[in-house]
């Protein structure tokens, strides 16, 4: 009886190494990927009114492709918010944008980037983007407000 225990015990041990095993190196087949993001600015607009460009690295460590989708400020969740790229020195809306696997993708000036309009002009000067992700789901990351 002693003995018995003494093994199930031992399972419950072994079993969240294996757990942590399987999120990491062991499954090869896994894809899930694994965001970090840096560096995360909101620059609000001197030429138009309420106009916002959120910047940031998006790093993705994993081996999953994942693909941001939706962006809301959580403080000012009225303001309205689109992703934008830069085509041919046009911004152009976007859907969605691409965070490959083991890659970092920069929103940057002249590039991607998520837009705000509506942004007040009395703010605070950290702000919580609720960013969401297809696969890793929503994500918040402080992001400073240069004005
Ligand atoms: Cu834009």
């Amino acid at each position: 009886m002693r003995h018995h225990l003494r093994g199930l015990r031992d399972v419950r041990r072994v079993l969240p190494l294996l757990l942590l095993l399987c999120g990491g190196v062991a499954c090869s087949a896994d894809r899930t990927p694994r965001l970090v993001v840096k560096g995360a600015t909101v620059q609000v607009s001197d030429a138009i009114k309420g106009s916002a460009s959120s910047f940031m690295f998006v790093i993705n460590e994993g081996s999953g492709d994942d693909r941001l989708l939706a962006c809301l400020i959580k403080e000012y969740p009225s303001v309205y918010v689109e992703l934008h790229d830069v085509v041919g020195g046009k911004m152009t809306m976007v859907k969605e944008i691409a965070i490959p696997a083991r890659e970092t993708t920069a929103l940057k000036r002249g590039g991607l980037h998520i837009m705000f309009t509506g942004f007040p002009e009395e703010h605070e000067t950290k702000v919580t983007l609720i960013l969401t992700f297809e696969k890793s789901g929503p994500i918040e990351v402080r992001a400073t407000v240069l004005s």
